[in-house]
């Protein structure tokens, strides 16, 4: 389970204006009962249209205080959260589309605020009924323009789902090297994690943790995307997730070799792959494991 699954259900603009809409037409305003007073049109018109602006802003004010509440705060994550995230979505698209959900709870506020007090002065029952077009036209306008935000944050919601919910304080033993060496394999075999694993390099396209108790102390497991001999700023999303993931939650960097002629890469390569692992994380003991032995 991943640590971002918690995200309610987004709901698309349609959907939104569909429930905020639908329950308008059940508010209605009925005299008291026994009450012989009888109230002109304007007076009933005012406040059966108050009482659905109270409804439909809140309504609409919650539900999207709600969405936006549901993410988690930038600034207060984990930075191997913040970088994961960044690489994966992009802080800058999940912070425009919170901002502009944001900026339509103020417009709210404000149409809410300008067309309840032209409400309370209109004089005539006519004016009451435009002013209510206006109010919900208006509100329509602003459900419409959140399309886009609403639509890019079902879709990081689907993403964020996908992080596995790494234990940030247990010690963890990363595994890392090129393509198909048997990191997937081994973290298998020493841990409860279930990664896929293929005959062919390129497997691991994310993170994968497993864990093991070692006298009652819960180890971690990871699992990582097969690296290239390539500079850091050539590699792709798919590396650099397990670059982020060896800079802030590995204790300990397991680095195999795949020592038989189908290598992926070239022993020589191999070598520069893990003199370039050293040098980008100089403070992490990294061990040297030649996997694959009964192939040579
Ligand atoms: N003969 C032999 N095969 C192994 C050994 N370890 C792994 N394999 C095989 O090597 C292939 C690749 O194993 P994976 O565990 O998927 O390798 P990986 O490093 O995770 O690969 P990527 O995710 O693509 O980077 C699979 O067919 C494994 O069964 C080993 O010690 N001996
Ligand atoms: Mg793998």
């Amino acid at each position: 389970m991943s640590l971002f699954s918690r995200i309610p259900h987004i709901p698309t603009s349609d959907e939104l204006a569909d429930i905020v809409y639908s329950q308008l037409k059940k508010i209605r305003v009925n005299a008291p009962p026994g009450s012989k007073i009888r109230r002109s049109e304007l007076s009933l018109l005012k406040t059966l249209y108050f009482r659905q602006f109270r409804y439909f802003f809140k309504e609409l004010q919650s539900r999207l205080r709600k969405i936006v509440n549901s993410f988690p705060i930038i600034d207060a994550l984990h930075p191997f959260h913040r970088e994961l995230i960044d690489i994966l979505i992009g802080l800058d698209r999940l912070h425009i589309s919170l901002s502009r959900i944001n900026n339509t709870l103020d417009v709210l506020q404000s149409i809410q605020k300008s067309v309840s007090r032209k409400l309370g002065i209109c004089e005539k029952a006519s004016e009451a009924k435009r002013i209510r077009n206006e109010a919900l036209g208006r509100a329509g306008s602003c459900i419409k323009d959140l399309k886009e935000p609403l639509d890019d944050l079902i879709d990081i919601k689907i993403k964020l789902a996908q992080i596995p919910d790494f234990k940030l304080d247990a010690p963890t033993i990363a595994f890392a090297g090129p393509p198909n060496a048997g990191k997937s394999s081994f973290v298998s075999i020493v841990s409860t994690g279930k990664p896929e694993i293929a005959s062919y390099p390129f497997t691991t396209k994310g993170l994968f943790c497993g864990h093991r108790y070692h006298d009652f102390i819960q180890v971690q497991f990871l699992d990582t995307p097969g690296l290239l001999d390539r500079p850091l700023d050539e590699r792709n999303t798919i590396e650099l997730k397990g670059i982020i993931a060896l800079k802030h939650i590995a204790d300990i960097i397991v680095f195999l070799f795949d020592p038989t002629p189908e290598a992926s890469l070239p022993l020589e390569r191999q070598v520069n792959l893990q003199k370039e692992i050293k040098k980008i994380f100089p403070e992490t003991p990294i061990i040297s494991y030649i996997n694959k032995v009964d192939l040579i």
